[in-house]
């Protein structure tokens, strides 16, 4: 999605719902649905204040980030929001680690699930660039 994050697509019901889920592992994405893969830094780590867990990350772009119409849009490079179950968030994660996120994206419900969250190596260099998706 270009020029904003992807939680504004969400209503504020949808998140708390999402909010509330979050506190075990999602199951995987249904079948079809766009799995992503980005590196990106930390920039708040995980809160505690509600059942799931949130991290604020610059993520690097996607290009190949699909929108609601089954469209690839790519993702610049942002920092946005991430509802991560507590148990997926490593510990001691603290603002400037590099990690690396694989979550899945469907737009029917929608519903943004990270499934993993991974620590880089310290030092790991990172782009913020705008995303190169087809047709931009
Ligand atoms: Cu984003």
């Amino acid at each position: 999605m270009k020029g904003r994050p992807v939680h504004r697509a969400f209503r504020p019901a949808t998140l708390l719902l999402l909010l509330a889920a979050c506190s075990a592992p999602p199951p995987p994405a249904p079948a079809g649905v766009p799995v992503y893969v980005v590196r990106g830094e930390i920039v708040q780590p995980p809160s505690t204040v509600v059942a799931g867990t949130q991290v604020l990350v610059r993520h690097e772009a996607i290009d190949d980030f699909v929108d609601a119409t089954g469209k690839v849009v790519g993702m610049d490079a942002m920092v946005m929001p991430f509802e991560v179950a507590t148990t997926l968030v490593p510990r001691g994660l603290a603002v400037g680690d590099k990690v690396e996120v694989r979550f899945s994206m469907d737009w029917k419900e929608p519903r943004l699930r990270v499934e993993r969250i991974e620590r880089l190596p310290v030092g790991t260099a990172l782009e913020f660039r705008a995303a190169r998706a087809a047709g931009k």
